[in-house]
């Protein structure tokens, strides 16, 4: 599904630049080109793609590594999350330091936020649960210590109470 949704996108980018493209061609340059407004028209030239190049670069950069490959294998440790009003049900409450740790979370009812927090209170990471899906997000943590888990999408009165807690261990 994520793969077609990513062609779609793909296509009608496409179809988008072919359009932008051809009206680009179709523009006369501007009457008596070559002067004042010529050079004028030539640095705006420069500007737009010096801008849509350093856009293209960003957008690459920040979504690097790619393509977000969730890890598998035996050295990998599964954790099922499934989120409903107003919980959160981890089928393991204690996790090991270094290893890679795939998080399957869905949710039962609505739409909820998987968030994740380090012992100190800061975000390490976040997806959607959703019902009828499963959304996979990888972590390996670095850091023992008591984790916690909030909602991070509004789900309804007691959204706010809506956490739980997991323990990160070293594994000697
Ligand atoms: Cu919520």
């Amino acid at each position: 599904m994520q793969e077609i949704v990513l062609v779609l996108s793909l296509a009608a980018i496409a179809a988008v630049a072919v359009a932008f493209l051809a009206v680009l061609r179709r523009l006369e340059p501007a009457a008596g080109g070559g002067g004042p407004t010529g050079s004028v028209d030539a640095l705006r030239g420069r500007i737009l793609w010096g801008a849509v190049i350093a856009g293209a670069a960003i957008a690459v950069a920040t979504l690097l590594p790619w393509p977000h490959a969730v890890p598998a294998g035996p050295g990998v440790v599964p954790v099922h999350v499934r989120a409903s009003m107003w919980a959160w049900e981890l089928d393991r409450v204690e996790l090991p330091i270094g290893v890679p740790v795939v998080f399957h979370a869905t949710s039962t009812d609505v739409n909820h936020g998987f968030g994740v927090f380090d012992p100190g209170g800061r975000l390490l990471f976040q997806t959607q649960a959703m019902p009828g899906w499963v959304n996979k997000v990888a972590w390996t943590f670095t850091e023992p210590g008591r984790y916690r888990v909030l909602c991070l999408e509004y789900c309804g009165l007691a959204h706010h109470g809506m956490m739980a807690e997991f323990e990160v261990r070293g594994t000697s």
